[in-house]
């Protein structure tokens, strides 16, 4: 199997800025027609036409491991304000610390961290050695037979299906593990205004209307269990190729 990689950015003042991503693991006969899929996905993005775009096509050498995908319920919030209150209480009932919530939500609102940060649950601080770069889940693919149900389920509920499919699919990998408690994620899509809580025990809860209409704010952040082994938390989930079942 073959984990090809896309990542479309925009040179702005001399900062890259990222426009889309996608990514899957596919046999070697699936993959020119991912390609042109990726290549039209980068060029029609709302965000605008990108001046690079990285495709990666790389043969998996590590065994591909399997993990369940997280049930999927939609939390119908009128507003960001509303969403913060699901969100604060969810989390503080798992357990977590509002210092660490402050954290997470603090990167997510006005630090343009590219990845994912990774919050210790108790005392909020921050773990990830890069903080620039954060923690990107990769090597990542949703079973065909789950990806239909999912679909079928959210069809009303979404202008972006595929979005759906690839944060369900990332929220599993990060849920399977035992040292992460909960993730949160907004996106950083100015016109996708539904982010998501997820653990192991509650799913994947989309939260609507978690920021407002145009607002350039999102990120995502894990909660995590300490003492952890950082490095190989990262490793599993950059590097570890995964199929979600
Ligand atoms: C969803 O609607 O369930 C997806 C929410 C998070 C999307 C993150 C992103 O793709 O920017």
């Amino acid at each position: 199997m073959w984990s090809v990689r896309m990542r479309a950015s925009i040179n702005k003042d001399g900062l890259e800025e990222h426009i889309s991503g996608a990514e899957g693991i596919f046999n070697i006969d699936e993959i020119e027609s991912y390609i042109k899929k990726f290549y039209k996905r980068a060029m029609e993005h709302p965000k605008g036409i990108p001046d690079k775009i990285v495709v990666t096509i790389e043969k998996l050498k590590e065994p591909i491991q399997t993990v369940r995908a997280l049930s999927v319920k939609t939390i119908f919030c009128e507003d960001p304000e509303e969403a913060y209150q699901f969100l604060k209480e969810n989390i503080i009932k798992l357990g977590i610390s509002e210092e660490a919530l402050n954290t997470a939500w603090n990167t997510i609102r006005y630090n343009k961290m590219r990845g994912a940060t990774v919050i210790d649950a108790k005392s909020g601080v921050p773990l990830e050695p890069d903080k620039e770069r954060g923690v990107r889940v990769s090597r990542i693919q949703m079973d065909k037979r789950r990806k239909s149900q999912v679909l079928k389920k959210i069809k009303n509920l979404t202008s972006q299906p595929h979005r759906v499919i690839e944060a369900l699919s990332i929220a599993s990998k990060v849920a399977s593990l035992n040292e992460v408690i909960a993730e949160i994620c907004v996106s950083d899509n100015p016109d996708y205004t539904t982010g998501y809580l997820s653990s192991k025990d509650l799913g994947y809860l989309r939260i609507m209307n978690i920021k407002k209409e145009g607002e350039k704010i999102g990120g995502r952040a894990f909660f995590v269990k300490t003492p952890l082994n950082i490095e190989k938390l990262i490793y599993y989930l950059e590097k570890t190729p995964v199929i979600v079942l």
